[in-house]
C-alpha cells in the first residue's frame, strides 16, 4: 500500500474541497473587469461583510493584495513602517519599493509579532524637507515569521489610533487573519476595526485554489481596483475561482481550530524528542517553527530525510524548520510526522 505524503511545508498546499469543486463547476460568470461577474461580486460582498469594511476586491494572491494596498496608500518616496520580519518586507521581492518607490522603514518585531508602539511613534517622521513622509504602518496578523503569533484586538486598536493620530494609515497583512480570529474567539471584523485596509488569503488554511481579498472603504477600493488592473490582476471570468472563495468563507473558517489543535499536538510531540527545541505553549495557531540542536542533522538534511519518509517540512535556516498544519493533514498524520523526526534522530546518533 502506498503511504500518503504528509505535506507540512505550508497551508498554501491545501487543495480545493469537493464542495468547492462543485461550486466552481456551477459558478455563474461574466467579465469581472466590466464588474459583471455575479460570483465575484457575491464573494466581494461577503468578504466585505466578514472583514467589517465597506467594500472588498478579489485579487489573485496575497502578495498582489499587499502590493495593491501599499500602492493605494503610498506615493513614490512615501515611507511605510513595518516589521523587519514582515512578509511584505521579507518575502515579496521588495515589490512596493521596486514597483511603487515606497520607502520601507523596518523596526524589530517582538517575539509576539507586534512592534513596540513607542518605537513606531519615534520612527514617524517630523515635517522636514530632509525626510520622506511617513504614510503607512503595516502589521501582520497572524505573524508568519514570529511563529503564527496572534496580535490581540487591543493592540490592533492602539496601533490604528497611533497611526491615525499622525495622519497615517494602517494596513494589515491578514493572510492568516482567519486563524487569528479563531484562536482569539473574536469575529475577524473586531480585529480589523481600526484598520484602513486588509489583505486576507482564501488559498491558505481556507483551502481555496487561488485568491485573496482586500478590503477597505469605498474610495480605497476604487483606487485598489485601478491598481489591480495596472499590475495585471484583472481576471475576467474569475467567478470560477471566486466560487471556491465563497465556500472557503462559509465552510472553512471555524474548522481552523482543528488545525490549531493539530499544531499543538505536533509541537508537543516534537518537544518530547531529544535534540529538538520548541516551546509548545508558544504555538497558538497552525505554524510550528522548531530548531534542531548540534547533535542531529542540519535542517536541510533533516528535511531531505523526512521527505524520504513521506513527510515534507520547510527548512528556515541552518538549524530551523517550519511545519504547518492544515485541512489536508489529520492528527494521525501529525503523529506519523513526529515518529519520522524521531526515527531520523535515532538513525543519526
Ligand atoms: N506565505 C508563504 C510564503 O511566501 C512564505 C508561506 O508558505 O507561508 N502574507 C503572509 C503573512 C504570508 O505568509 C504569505 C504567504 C503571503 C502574504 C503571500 O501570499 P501568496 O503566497 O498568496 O502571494
Amino acid at each position: 500500500m502506498k503511504v500518503s505524503t504528509v505535506d507540512l511545508r505550508s497551508d498554501t498546499v491545501t487543495r480545493p474541497t469537493p464542495a468547492m469543486r462543485e461550486a466552481m463547476a456551477r459558478a455563474e460568470v461574466g467579465d469581472d473587469v466590466y464588474g459583471e461577474d455575479p460570483t465575484v461580486n457575491e464573494l466581494e460582498r461577503l468578504a466585505a461583510e466578514r472583514l467589517g469594511k465597506e467594500q472588498a476586491l478579489f485579487v489573485p494572491s496575497g502578495t498582489m493584495g499587499n502590493l495593491i494596498c501599499v500602492l493605494a496608500h503610498c506615493g513614490r518616496g512615501d515611507e511605510m513602517i513595518l516589521g523587519a520580519d514582515a512578509h511584505i518586507f521579507y518575502y515579496e521581492q521588495g515589490g512596493a519599493a521596486a514597483l511603487g518607490g515606497v520607502h520601507p522603514r523596518t523596526l524589530a518585531n517582538r517575539p509576539d509579532g507586534t512592534l513596540d508602539l513607542d518605537e513606531v511613534e519615534a520612527a514617524i517622521r517630523a515635517d522636514n524637507p530632509h525626510y520622506p513622509v511617513s504614510r503607512l504602518l503595516a502589521l501582520e496578523n497572524t505573524h508568519n515569521r514570529c511563529g503564527g503569533q496572534v496580535l490581540e484586538p487591543a493592540y490592533m486598536d492602539a496601533a490604528a489610533e497611533l497611526a491615525h493620530a499622525h495622519g497615517m494609515r494602517l494596513h494589515v497583512d491578514g493572510a492568516r487573519i482567519w486563524n487569528a480570529a479563531v484562536a482569539l474567539g473574536v469575529p475577524v471584523s473586531r480585529l480589523l476595526r481600526g484598520a484602513d485596509s486588509v489583505s486576507a488569503c482564501l488559498s491558505k488554511g481556507l483551502a481555496a485554489p487561488v485568491g485573496s481579498v482586500v478590503a477597505g472603504d469605498g474610495e480605497f477600493i476604487r483606487r485598489a481596483r485601478r491598481l489591480r488592473k495596472a499590475v495585471g490582476g484583472g481576471m475576467r471570468q474569475a467567478g470560477v475561482v471566486a466560487a471556491a472563495g465563497i465556500v472557503a468563507l462559509n465552510e472553512m473558517v471555524e474548522r481552523l481550530a482543528e488545525d490549531h489543535a493539530n499544531a499543538s499536538l505536533l509541537a508537543e510531540g516534537l518537544a518530547a524528542l531529544d535534540g529538538v527545541s520548541i516551546d509548545p505553549a508558544a504555538v497558538r495557531t497552525n505554524l510550528v517553527y522548531f530548531d534542531l540542536d548540534g547533535a542531529v542533522p542540519e535542517a536541510a538534511e533533516m528535511a531531505a530525510r523526512l521527505a524520504e519518509r513521506g513527510v515534507l517540512v520547510s527548512p528556515t535556516g541552518a538549524r530551523g524548520l517550519r511545519a504547518v498544519t492544515h485541512c489536508d493533514v489529520d492528527a494521525a498524520q501529525v503523529r506519523r510526522a513526529v515518529a519520522a523526526v524521531a526515527e531520523v534522530m535515532v538513525q543519526s546518533r
